[in-house]
């Protein structure tokens, strides 16, 4: 700054002189005309250099930028002082030869004298602008030969929104930081403003994927078990948050904070923990706000989330088909071996919603197993995604350390139990945030058939979940998850789907219907409108069996999360009885459907 306002005030100095040294040299215009004209030799190549080499310097420029631009500053500078003693030198030789006396015809001699001057005027204007145009390439040459010297430094302009108003202390702040169990260590970072930070970032986990997104725009990219990068991200002028933009990842805790010190720093706009007196401190599920980042997380924040889409009556369209809620029986045999492929894909959730979902074998619920007690199944995990994913499966009874392991992108693992008992089983992905990942369609049902299960003439199955919607075409919105508010409740894995497809029985058929719920977060109460239940199976015993002394019946099977069993009823008489979860805000949005019955 000092020498920048140097370097005007000796502009302002020289340029002073230039105008009163002729005049105090004396010997009449002649003399001072040619003192001018020495002093005003390559002006504008002068001025253009010393002003826009000035005002670059001004700017938060990498450092050798602003060496060469102001060693260009002070070369235009010096180039004035031996004008100075070229000006004197031309005035007093003006002095001592003075212009011939004016004879002949004066007026044309003066008309002549002015078309000179003025054709003499266009060639200086010429002249000065051709200068001009060389100071303004002479400075963009020392410019781009600055950044030559030192590209990185380039993310500081880049990162000017967070160090405006910031000195550049010519400094480097430099802090190693892993990312492992849904925490970066350390979690903050103390910068003197004016610094410039590089973050050495290293995902330590063993399997899952991690990145560092910072408030500001700048993204370490994702990094796979193992890797590292260098995250630049410039000057700091005020404290910036981070987090892990795979989904559900912030919500874990992992997030992080670049904490500008010195008496410049200020918060980032927007941020109101220092007004209102709070700790600045990473805390977990800390709101974030940010349109430019990459990631989960940001491809959701700031956009419109697919919910506001939603139209449970709207018609899913022509190339809609419902998904099969058929069950077939057990197939032979007592080992059943099954390939599941994790994939991330874009899917129609609800008429007008697409979600981009995580699916085992891209179906949602993911297959339906179904076996005898004493089955082995035998499954071989293939994480194709993009994060790390893994598998739980309630039918079994393992130690969980190895077989639920999460496993990273491109790997896979093989998860084999033996089926020991009856009932209707959750399996589901089992890595963190597992409300995300259940809820972004990594679910399904493994059936184990009670010994002696009656034959009836139709089985259906249902595993209700909830979508909490992001942006269309986006991710689960994990900051919904927390905060429980799902936007559709679903049967198999689509809003409303047997409205618009209803299930077929005939009057005085024996109907058994399978019910999982998987949640995350709500339970489900599963109710037919005109039917009652004469047999209600729940988590591993019957409730209730036809012909019981009691007379009884049932009219809603209550599952909490993870829990699942089965009815059965025959059908009164022909029509259209639409089947729900009764706790009735969910029946409205998506946890719905209907079965037509005719004769
Ligand atoms: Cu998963």
């Amino acid at each position: 700054m000092p020498a920048l306002a140097a370097g005007f005030t000796a502009q302002v100095l020289f340029g002073a002189l230039s105008y009163l040294l002729p005049v105090v040299l004396g010997g009449g215009p002649a003399a001072v005309r040619a003192a001018n004209t020495e002093f005003a030799r390559f002006g504008a190549l002068r001025i253009t250099i010393i002003n826009l080499g000035l005002a670059i310097c001004l700017l938060p420029v990498p450092s050798w930028v602003r060496v060469l631009c102001s060693g260009l500053v002070a070369l235009g500078l010096a180039a004035f002082l031996p004008l100075i003693f070229r000006g004197i030198r031309a005035s007093r030789r003006a002095k001592k030869n003075p212009p011939e006396p004016v004879t002949g015809n004066r007026k044309a001699q003066v008309r002549a004298t002015k078309e000179e001057r003025a054709a003499q005027q266009k060639q200086e204007n010429r002249n000065s602008l051709g200068l001009a145009a060389a100071g303004v390439a002479a400075v963009l040459f020392a410019v781009a030969g600055g950044v030559a010297l030192d590209p990185s430094a380039t993310t500081a302009i880049n990162a000017s929104s967070t160090s405006a108003g910031v000195a550049a202390t010519g400094e480097t702040t430099r802090v190693s930081v892993e990312a492992k169990d849904m925490r970066f260590t350390p979690a903050s970072v103390d910068v003197p403003a004016g610094n410039r930070l590089i973050i050495d970032l290293k995902n330590t986990d063993d399997e899952d994927v991690h990145d560092l997104v910072l408030a500001d725009g700048h993204d370490s990219g994702r990094l796979a078990p193992g890797e590292s990068t260098s995250l630049d991200v410039g000057i700091i002028g005020s404290d910036i948050d981070g987090w892990c933009s795979i989904a559900g990842h912030k919500q874990m805790g992992m997030v992080f904070t670049v904490n500008a010190t010195g008496a410049a720093a200020t918060r980032d706009a927007g941020d109101n923990d220092a007004a209102d007196g709070g700790s600045a401190d990473a805390m977990p599920g800390m709101d974030h706000d940010s349109a430019q980042s990459t990631g989960d997380d940001a491809a959701n924040e700031g956009t419109a989330s697919a919910a506001s889409g939603l139209d449970f009556m709207a018609d899913p369209g022509k190339d809609f088909s419902a998904q099969d809620a058929e069950l077939p029986p057990a197939p032979g045999g007592t080992t059943h071996k099954e390939i599941f492929t994790v994939t991330e894909v874009e899917q129609v959730v609800a008429a007008n919603v697409r979600q981009k979902l995580w699916l085992f074998n891209d179906t949602m619920p993911g297959p339906t197993l179904r076996g005898k007690v004493g089955d082995v199944f035998e499954i071989t995990l293939v994480n194709d995604g993009s994060m790390g994913h893994s598998i739980d499966f309630h039918a079994g009874e393992l130690a969980p350390d190895k077989p639920m392991r999460t496993i990273a992108p491109g790997k896979s693992l093989t998860y084999t139990f033996k089926a020991t008992h009856s009932g209707i089983w959750m399996y589901h992905c089992a890595t963190m945030p597992m409300s995300s990942h259940i809820a972004n369609g990594m679910f399904g049902a493994v059936i184990i058939d009670p010994p002696e299960l009656p034959a009836v003439d139709k089985e259906f199955v249902f595993v209700q979940s909830e979508f909490y919607l992001g942006p269309q075409g986006g991710v689960v919105d994990s900051e919904k998850v927390r905060r429980e508010e799902p936007d559709a409740v679903v049967f198999n894995g689509f809003a409303s789907q047997y409205d618009h497809e209803p299930l077929t029985a005939h009057v005085g058929e024996r109907v058994r219907i399978w019910v999982l719920n998987v949640g995350p977060n709500r339970s489900s109460a599963f109710h037919i409108i005109g039917g009652q239940f004469d047999t209600v199976y729940k988590e591993g015993a019957y409730v209730l069996r036809p012909d019981n002394s009691e007379k009884g019946a049932s009219q809603t099977l209550d599952l909490e999360a993870a829990q699942g069993g089965f009815v059965e009823l025959e059908f009164a008489e022909a029509g259209h009885y639409p089947f729900v979860s009764h706790k009735m805000v969910d029946a409205e949005r998506g946890a719905h459907g209907m079965v037509d019955v005719s004769k």
